[in-house]
């Protein structure tokens, strides 16, 4: 992904703020939420094409991460998810290393086991499900 593009921040305040964090420290490791970690995606956005941050909890296996649209249990899905749909490929900040990956949503068995090790990773996923009609969509990201 260019890097000498620039990209935009999220408009909403303590998300803002969280990827600046990130930015000043170049580590993931500066922020998270209530101890448990958080990754930065860097995507495109599906009508303006523009970059654009957007933090997100880490869940990790085997070199692969699951993305969780879950946007706190809200009833659409978040913004983000249609940019992933639109532009499949993205960069990953776990720590202080960068990756480029494919991203697709998962179904079926898949989704289930990743949903599982998202929930590990994040308890609050499972309340999020609760609360909305939507099924969460998870994202697998494969090393591109
Ligand atoms: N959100 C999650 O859904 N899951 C998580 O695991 C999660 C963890 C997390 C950890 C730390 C943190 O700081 C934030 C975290 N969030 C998590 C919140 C997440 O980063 C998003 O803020 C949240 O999911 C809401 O996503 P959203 O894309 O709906 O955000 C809105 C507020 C937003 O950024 N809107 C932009 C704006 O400018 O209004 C839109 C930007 C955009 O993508 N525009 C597209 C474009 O083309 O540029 C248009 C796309 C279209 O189809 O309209």
């Amino acid at each position: 992904m260019a890097t000498d593009e620039a990209v935009e921040l999220s408009p909403e305040g303590w998300v803002r703020d969280q990827t600046e964090k990130i930015l000043e420290t170049g580590t993931t490791d500066s922020v998270g939420i209530e101890g448990m970690k958080v990754v930065l995606v860097t995507m495109r956005g599906a009508k303006s094409g523009k970059l654009r941050y957007v933090p997100l909890m880490r869940v990790e296996n085997d070199g692969h991460y699951a993305l969780v649209a879950s946007k706190g249990g809200a009833p659409e899905h978040p913004v983000w998810y249609f940019n992933l749909r639109a532009n499949p490929t993205v960069t990953l900040q776990d720590g202080t290393g960068t990756g480029e990956y494919t991203v697709r949503e998962v179904d079926g068995a898949e989704r289930e086991q990743w949903w599982e090790r998202s929930v590990a990773a994040y308890p609050p996923y499972a309340e999020y499900q609760t609360k909305t009609d939507r099924q969460i969509p998870v994202f697998v990201l494969d090393p591109a």
